[in-house]
C-alpha cells in the first residue's frame, strides 16, 4: 500500500454505507440535532455552489453524530419550477420524465461526494405523495382565511410569462431571468403574510442568524410608526386616508396626493373637463416600475384633479392630485403633501407652484427654505392649538386629536405585501379550489387530495394556464351543490412547497402531511446551511409557515430555523460561477480527478463558510497532498524518530493532540470555522510526522485513531479507510469523537521573530512545542512576510523551535 488510491477506495466505502444504510437516522433516546441545507431544484447537474453548501452541511451531520447525537440529516428536491416546463416548451419531453431524470443523476451526484444524508426519507415536491399535502396545506392556510383571491396590478414577467411575488422582484428586475418586470391587473390568490407581519419582526431578534440577514428581512417587513390622516371629499361623498410618519406636520399639509391607481381617481375626475388628460397621464406612469418611480432623482410629475379635500383639523379646501411618485400598494396609497418638510413633496411643489407652509421651527435660525426641505427637529408654528410644542411631542398629540375627531389616529405600516402565490404555469401544485358558477370558489374536500395535475396539456408557453387547456380535466362538479364547476387553473408559487418540506423529513411516509410528534422531537432545525440570496423568499416563507402551523396547534415551535449558516458564493478568477458567464467547473471532473474527499478538504479550507470562496488549481492539489500525507503517516511510511528522549516526544504529542481535539470540537460545533481546523489537522499531521515514533506501538495506534477520527467530518472516505487499518471493524463514522482534558492545555506561548534575511519583520505567537514545518507554513502565511516576499524567489526558510524562523529571499 504505497499510494492511497483515491478512486478506488472512494467507490469501495461508498458502496459499503449504502449496503448497510450506515447514515439512517434510527430511533434513539440521544440527544437530537437536526442538520438540514437547502434541498437544490433538479435542474441536472450539481454546480459548486451545491457541493460547497453540501459539504459544510455534512461536515457538521458528521461531527454531531460522531459527538454522541442523534442526528437527522435528510435531503429531497425542490423539484417543480419553471425549468422543466420551458424544457417541455422547447423539445417536448414532458416535465415530470426530465425533472425524475435529473433528481436520479443528481442524487447519484451526491453519493459521489461522500455525503451522509438519510436516503430512506428523501422527498420530491412535484410527486403526488408531497404535493396532496401542500394542497393540504393551503386548505388550512384557507380554512383559516390567510389565503384569499383579489383582483388588482400585479407584476408580470413577460418571458416567464407568469406573475411574480413582490419577494420575486428585485430592483424591479425578475429574480429568475432579469427581465423588466411590468403590471397586470389580474384575479390571483395570495397568503395573507402581512397578518404576521408584527411577530415576523419581533421574533427575528432571538434567531442566532446571520445579521446581514435579520436586517433584510427586518427592512423588507418595513415597518413605519405615524398616524392616519381622513380628509373628505364633499363633492363625491367619500373620505381619502393617508399614511403619515410625520402627524406633527398636519398644519403644514398643502395639498393632497394619491397614487395613479387609487381607486377614488375615477370618481375624483368623473366631472372634469380634463379627465381625459388625466387619464392619458395615469396610463403613461403605470407602465414605470415602482422602483423608478420612487427614486431620489427620478422627476415628479403629477397633475391636478379637479378636486378639493378638507383638511380634517383646519378645514381648508386642499387640491387632490395625482402623483408618480405615490405608491397605490403602500400605507392607503395617498399621500398628504408637507413641501415645507419633506423634500420629495418640496421638489413637486416648486414644479406645479403649490403653497409652501413652515410649521417645524428650525432651530437654527439661519435655515432657508429656497434649496430644500427642512426635516430635522424643533417647535411647531402656525399649527393652531399645537403651537408652541415641541415637534417629537406633538406627533402623539396630533394622532390622538384626530382620534377624537374620527378622523383617523395612531396607525402602524408596513412595507411587506400579501404573497402572491398563484402562478399562471404548469409545473406546480394545483391550487385545490373549484370554482362554480352558483356557489363561488369551493375548496376541494381534503378526501379528494390530491388534485393531480393532468398529463394530457399543451406546452405553448403562452401564459394563460395550462391547465385552462386539459378540458376533461377542468370540468368537475362542485362539492357543495354537485352542479358543474370547473377547476382553478393557477398552480402554486414553488416556494410554497419548500415552505415546509423540513417537515415532512421527520415524519416521511405520515398519511397527514407530518406527525406531530416527530415534529415535535425534531423541530426546530438546529443547523440550515444555504445561501443568503433566500433572504426575503424562502426564509421568510419558511418563517411564516410556521408561524400558521403553530397557530393551528400542528406544530409546537414558532421558528424554524434556529441557527443559520449562510454560505458565500464560489467564484472563479473573481466572478461569480455561472453558466451564463461560462466559468463552470464541474465538480464531476473535479471529484474524478482528486477524489470527494481532497474536493471537500480544499472547499473548506480555502475559505470561512460565510465568506466567497475561490477556486484554484493549486488549492485542490495541496488539499490532494495532505490526504496523501495523512495515508502515509498513518501506514506507517514515516522517517525514523531523531529526536531527544521518548518522554519529551510524548509530552509534546499529548499536548498537540488535546489542543486539536479542542480546537476543532469548538471550531466545528461553535464558529463554524472549517477552515481553521483543517489547518489544525495539518498542524497535529506534522506534529506527528515529527515524534509519532518515539512511541511505543500501542500509544501509536491509538494516537493515529484519534488523528483519523478527527479526520472523518472532512474527508470521510479516506478516515474510513485508515479506520479499518488501523484494525477497527466499525465505521469512524459511528465512533466517539474524541475527547480532550484540560491538564494538556496549559500551554506556554512564546512569541517568535518572523524574519527576512536575518531582519525581523514580523512576530508571531505560537504553542512553544510547534514544529519547525508547521512555524515555516505559518511564518510564510504571514501577512508581512507575504508582501514582503511578493516577486522575490525563496530560497530558504529556517525555523528554530521558540525563537524565529528566517525566510531568505534573493
Ligand atoms: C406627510 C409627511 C411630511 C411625510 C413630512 C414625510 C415627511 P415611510 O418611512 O417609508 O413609512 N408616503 C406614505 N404613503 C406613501 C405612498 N403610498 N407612496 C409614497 N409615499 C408615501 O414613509 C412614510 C411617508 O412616506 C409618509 O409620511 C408619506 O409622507 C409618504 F414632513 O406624510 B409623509
Ligand atoms: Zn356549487
Amino acid at each position: 500500500p504505497d499510494r492511497y488510491n483515491v478512486r478506488a477506495v472512494e467507490e469501495k466505502w461508498q458502496k459499503i454505507w449504502e449496503e448497510e444504510h450506515l447514515y439512517e437516522t434510527k430511533d434513539s433516546d440521544k440527544e437530537k440535532f437536526y442538520c438540514l441545507e437547502q434541498f437544490p431544484y433538479p435542474s441536472g447537474h450539481l454546480h459548486m455552489g451545491h457541493v460547497r453548501v453540501y459539504t459544510l452541511g455534512d461536515v457538521i451531520a458528521r461531527y454531531r453524530r460522531m459527538a454522541g447525537y442523534n442526528v437527522l440529516h435528510p435531503m429531497g428536491w425542490d423539484a417543480f419550477g419553471m425549468p422543466a416546463e420551458n424544457a417541455a416548451i422547447k423539445n417536448g419531453i414532458p416535465p415530470r420524465t426530465s425533472t425524475m431524470a435529473n433528481i436520479a443523476y443528481m442524487k447519484q451526484q451526491m453519493k459521489q461526494m461522500g455525503l451522509s444524508f438519510d436516503w430512506s426519507r428523501e422527498v420530491t415536491t412535484s410527486e403526488p405523495e408531497y404535493y396532496r399535502f401542500t394542497q393540504e396545506l393551503f386548505l388550512l392556510f384557507y380554512e383559516r382565511g390567510l389565503a384569499y383571491q383579489k383582483e388588482g396590478a400585479v407584476n408580470w414577467c413577460p418571458s416567464c410569462e407568469t406573475v411574480l411575488a413582490n419577494e420575486q422582484v428585485e430592483d424591479g428586475l425578475c429574480w429568475r431571468c432579469d427581465s423588466v418586470v411590468t403590471k397586470r391587473d389580474l384575479t390571483q390568490w395570495y397568503f395573507r403574510i402581512t397578518d404576521y407581519a408584527e411577530r415576523l419582526l419581533t421574533s427575528l431578534d432571538a434567531l442566532d442568524w446571520p445579521q446581514e440577514i435579520k436586517t433584510q428581512q427586518f427592512n423588507w417587513i418595513g415597518k413605519s410608526i405615524g398616524a392616519e390622516v381622513v380628509f373628505d371629499v364633499l363633492s363625491i361623498g367619500q373620505k381619502i386616508a393617508v399614511f403619515t410618519t410625520r402627524p406633527d406636520t398636519l398644519y403644514g399639509a398643502t395639498y393632497v396626493v394619491l397614487a395613479p391607481e387609487h381607486p377614488l381617481v375615477e370618481q375624483l375626475i368623473a366631472n372634469y373637463p380634463e379627465a381625459d388628460k388625466v387619464r392619458q397621464f395615469i396610463a403613461e406612469e403605470r407602465v414605470h416600475s415602482d422602483i423608478e418611480r420612487t427614486a431620489e432623482n427620478t422627476e415628479k410629475r403629477g397633475i391636478f384633479t379637479g378636486s378639493y379635500a378638507i383638511h380634517p383639523l383646519t378645514g381648508e379646501k386642499l387640491p387632490i392630485w395625482i402623483a408618480n411618485y405615490v405608491l397605490v400598494d403602500y400605507g392607503t396609497g395617498a399621500v398628504m403633501g408637507v413641501p415645507a418638510h419633506d423634500q420629495r413633496d418640496f421638489l413637486y411643489a416648486q414644479k406645479y407652484h403649490l403653497p409652501m407652509k413652515v410649521v417645524v421651527q428650525p432651530e437654527n435660525p439661519g435655515e432657508d427654505f429656497d434649496q430644500q426641505a427642512y426635516t430635522g427637529p424643533g417647535k411647531l408654528v402656525n399649527s393652531g392649538p399645537f403651537t408652541g410644542f415641541d415637534n417629537q411631542e406633538a406627533k402623539a398629540l396630533i394622532a390622538s386629536a384626530l382620534k377624537e375627531q374620527g378622523k383617523g389616529g395612531p396607525r402602524v405600516s408596513y412595507r411587506m405585501r400579501d404573497w402572491l402565490i398563484s402562478r399562471q404555469r404548469y409545473w406546480g401544485a394545483p391550487i385545490p379550489i373549484i370554482h362554480c358558477p352558483k356557489c363561488g370558489a369551493v375548496p376541494v374536500p381534503k378526501d379528494q387530495l390530491p388534485v393531480l395535475l393532468p398529463t394530457n396539456v399543451e406546452f405553448t408557453g403562452q401564459g394563460a394556464s395550462p391547465l385552462a387547456g386539459a378540458k376533461d380535466w377542468l370540468q368537475t362538479t362542485c362539492p357543495v351543490c354537485q352542479g358543474p364547476a370547473t377547476r382553478e387553473t393557477d398552480t402554486m408559487d414553488t416556494f410554497v412547497d419548500s415552505s415546509w418540506y423540513y417537515y415532512r423529513f421527520t415524519s416521511p411516509n405520515a398519511p397527514r402531511p407530518f406527525n406531530k410528534a416527530d415534529v415535535d422531537y425534531w423541530m426546530p432545525v438546529d443547523e440550515y446551511v444555504g445561501g443568503k440570496e433566500h433572504a426575503v423568499l424562502h426564509l421568510l416563507y419558511s418563517r411564516f409557515f410556521t408561524k400558521v402551523l403553530y397557530d393551528a396547534g400542528w406544530v409546537s415551535v414558532d421558528e424554524p430555523f434556529k441557527r443559520l449558516l449562510a454560505q458565500g458564493m464560489v467564484v472563479y478568477g473573481g466572478a461569480k460561477m455561472s453558466k451564463s458567464k461560462g466559468n463552470t467547473l464541474s465538480p464531476e471532473n473535479i471529484m474524478k480527478e482528486w477524489g470527494s474527499d481532497a474536493t471537500r478538504v480544499f472547499m473548506l479550507f480555502a475559505a470561512p463558510p460565510d465568506k466567497d470562496f475561490e477556486w484554484s488549481q493549486q488549492g485542490v492539489e495541496g488539499a490532494y497532498r495532505f490526504l496523501q500525507r495523512v495515508y502515509r503517516l498513518v501506514m506507517k511510511q514515516r522517517p525514523e524518530y531523531a529526536g531527544p528522549s521518548p518522554e519529551e516526544a510524548k509530552t509534546r504529542v499529548c499536548k498537540v493532540v488535546h489542543r486539536t481535539v479542542k480546537k476543532i470540537s469548538e471550531d466545528i460545533g461553535e464558529r463554524r470555522a472549517f477552515n481553521t481546523a483543517i489547518s489544525a489537522l495539518m498542524e497535529l499531521t506534522n506534529a506527528l510526522y515529527q515524534d509519532l515514533d518515539a512511541l511505543n506501538t500501542e500509544d501509536q495506534i491509538r494516537i493515529l485513531g484519534i488523528l483519523v477520527r478527527l479526520l472523518a467530518p472532512f474527508a470521510p472516505h479516506l478516515a474510513e479507510e485508515l479506520w479499518h487499518q488501523l484494525g477497527h471493524d466499525t465505521s469512524v463514522h459511528w465512533a466517539s469523537w474524541p475527547q480532550y482534558d484540560d491538564k494538556w492545555l496549559q500551554d506556554e506561548e512564546v512569541t517568535i521573530a518572523l524574519q527576512i534575511n536575518g531582519k525581523v519583520r514580523s512576530r508571531l505567537t505560537v504553542p512553544v512545542d510547534m514544529t519547525p514545518e508547521t512555524l515555516r507554513e505559518l511564518a510564510l502565511a504571514d501577512e508581512k512576510i507575504q508582501t514582503l516576499t511578493e516577486g522575490r524567489t525563496i530560497v530558504k526558510v529556517i525555523a528554530v523551535p521558540g525563537r524565529l524562523v528566517n525566510v531568505v529571499i534573493r
